[in-house]
């Protein structure tokens, strides 16, 4: 018998995960949640935070600290309507702090919301058919799927997988109606439906108690590898045959999260478990889930995620339970090709005679700064588009499916406001740069990551020009603390935050997120992140081979034990 953690409790008490939220939110005094109500909340897609930069000013004046939310809006498969890219516009400046954060997950993220304005703002984004249900919590969270530009038939049905699998696991309880929209939705076509069976809730595959963590779906069509789809607890590699789609590679056990100082936590990438044909992907997850519902840690949370079940359990011994629940049995991987793991800048044409626009989006945050007025600039181009907007697993985005009679008007405005410009003119690898949020809102960083990768990729890049290797495509991959969210341990360079101002560096990961890499060295400031990279970059330079990555070259020239 397990001896059930704080979290186990308090969801197995919150009756299908309504808590007190209720009159968390009626109580005025503070601008804080009951503490049980903090870890519910994730369940409807929100973190209460504060504002970390101003902690020790407030307390010294014996204030609370500043207490707010920050919201993760599900975006499935990463497509968005140019009506919902205005309401999120809209809601960013009303209850956030004025922009928008594309997370890693191809999802949303408001900051910066009072506990007062929260319901508000869920309605506001709910007029719209987005939701926040499942955004965090021990739950399938968004469903990742490759927003590849290009159209075809075979992305178009993999697409539609990832929207009936985050229909599928979404949960059912009714509390997020309830609670958040006074028991209405918008109509029918909301994910969340009604499922109340004799007037009570019920969660037909998680069941009271939900999962014992956080759980990640994603996939991918090869050669792109943008989901990074072994870092998640499954990952479904999109297999096709003379442009038809057969089925998928199954793969499970991804995650990347680990604590400083405790060995017995590790970043560890998917196993493939075989294929399965497409009519039998929903099944087999189902029955991933559920072994994992039903054998994951619900004594440590530090030790819950689906990795740790499978190492515990043995992958074969896994395999065959899994087998055993879905009914069927997988058939041995079909060959595929991973090329890379990051995004196509620039126009794309569609077969079917339209456009697709990718742009960098500088740690996925959408604000206007006096050289760049993104924001508005995308205001402008959704007011105008009739297409829609893709969110990619690297913070970046897609105006997708411009029209051709749309195409110039477009084209003019991303002129104007700079954005061809900018696109066009970034380094490799600022273009393959990821960070996480880490400070001023991240309760667990340790260091900074959005606020600080641009200025050290701008040094880096004065390295590399003079090395001629401006425009090689070189993953750098930065948080503030080891639990992953920028997926450091699949950068090439990985820096990870592990005191202010000083990073552990990991080097030598696959450019195409089939290999984590390794530590390098630990406690680097920037003068001593330089030092170590400038040789490496040289000898890269000098001594590479024809299209030998830098994640290669590191392993191949021994590096790593130097
Ligand atoms: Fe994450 C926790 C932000 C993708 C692993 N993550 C957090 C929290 C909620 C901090 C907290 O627990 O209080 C961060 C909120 C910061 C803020 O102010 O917004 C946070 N994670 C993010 C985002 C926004 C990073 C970003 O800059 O884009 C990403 C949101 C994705 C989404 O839309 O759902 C984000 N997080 C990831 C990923 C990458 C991925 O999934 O592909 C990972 C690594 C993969 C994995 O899950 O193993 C990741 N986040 C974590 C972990 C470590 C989990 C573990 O197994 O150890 C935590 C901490 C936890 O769960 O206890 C965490
Ligand atoms: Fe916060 Fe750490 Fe995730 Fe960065 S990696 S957002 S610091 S939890």
């Amino acid at each position: 018998m397990q001896n059930l953690s704080e979290v186990e409790h308090i969801k197995i008490n919150s009756d299908y995960l309504r808590g007190t939220l209720e009159q968390s939110l009626d109580n005025q005094i503070t601008g804080a949640l009951y503490p049980q109500d903090t870890q519910l909340i994730k369940f409807h897609g929100a973190y209460q935070q504060t504002d970390r930069d101003i902690d020790a000013e407030r307390k010294a004046q014996k204030l609370e600290p500043l207490y707010s939310l920050m919201i993760r809006i599900r975006v499935p498969g990463g497509v968005a309507t140019p009506a919902q890219w205005l309401r999120m516009d809209e809601l960013a400046d009303k209850y956030g702090n004025g922009t928008i954060k594309l997370t890693t997950r191809q999802a949303f993220q408001l900051h910066g919301v009072r506990k007062r304005h929260l319901k508000a703002t869920i309605r506001g984004f709910n007029e719209v058919f987005l939701d926040s249900i499942a955004g965090c919590g021990d739950v399938n969270r968004n469903v990742m799927c490759t927003p590849n530009p290009e159209q075809s038939s075979v992305h178009e049905a993999v697409w539609a997988l990832s929207r009936q699998l985050s229909d599928a696991f979404t949960p059912k309880t009714t509390a997020y109606y309830d609670i958040w929209l006074d028991g209405e939705a918008v109509d029918e076509s909301q994910p969340f439906s009604r499922h109340k069976k004799d007037g009570k809730d019920e969660e037909p595959i998680y069941g009271k108690t939900y999962l014992p963590r956080k759980f990640k779906i994603a996939l991918a069509v090869p050669p792109y590898n943008d989901t990074d789809i072994f870092a998640n607890d499954i990952g479904l590699i999109a297999i096709e045959e003379n442009g038809v789609l057969k089925g998928f590679n199954v793969a499970a056990g991804g995650g990347l999260g680990m604590t400083f100082g405790m060995p017995e936590t590790y970043p560890r990438l998917a196993d493939i478990l075989g294929f399965v044909p497409t009519e039998q992907v929903q099944n087999v997850c189902e029955a991933i889930i559920t072994t994992q519902r039903d054998n994951g840690n619900r004594e440590n949370r530090k030790l819950s995620r689906l990795k740790y079940t499978i190492d515990r359990m043995g992958l074969e011994a896994f395999k065959a339970e899994v087998e055993r629940r879905a009914g069927i049995r997988f058939a041995a991987p079909l060959p595929y090709q991973f090329a890379h793991s990051s995004d196509q800048y620039g126009w794309t044409p569609t077969a079917d005679g339209r456009f697709h626009f990718t742009l960098f989006v500088e740690g996925g945050r959408i604000v206007d700064t006096p050289e760049l007025p993104l924001r508005t600039a995308l205001r402008a181009v959704a007011s105008i588009h009739d297409g829609d907007f893709r969110l990619t697993g690297n913070q970046n985005l897609i105006i997708g499916n411009i029209a051709a009679s749309k195409r110039l008007a477009i084209e003019a405005l991303l002129e104007k406001f700079g954005i061809l410009e900018h696109t066009f003119k970034l380094t490799g690898l600022r273009q393959n740069s990821l960070a996480c949020v880490a400070l001023n809102t991240c309760s667990q960083a340790f260091a900074e990551a959005e606020r600080y990768l641009p200025s050290l990729i701008d040094k880096l890049e004065t390295l590399l020009r003079g090395y001629g290797l401006e425009n090689a495509a070189i993953n750098i991959r930065m948080t503030g603390c080891p639990n992953g969210c920028a997926r450091p341990y699949l950068g090439e360079i990985g820096l990870v935050g592990k005191s202010p101002g000083y990073y552990n560096l990991y080097l030598g990961a696959a450019h195409n997120g089939e290999r984590l890499n390794q530590l390098y060295r630990e406690m680097l400031d920037e003068a001593a992140i330089i030092r170590e990279l400038a040789p490496i970059f040289e000898d890269y330079a000098r001594n590479r081979q024809k299209g030998e990555t830098f994640g290669d070259f590191v392993l191949r020239k021994g590096i790593l034990n130097h």
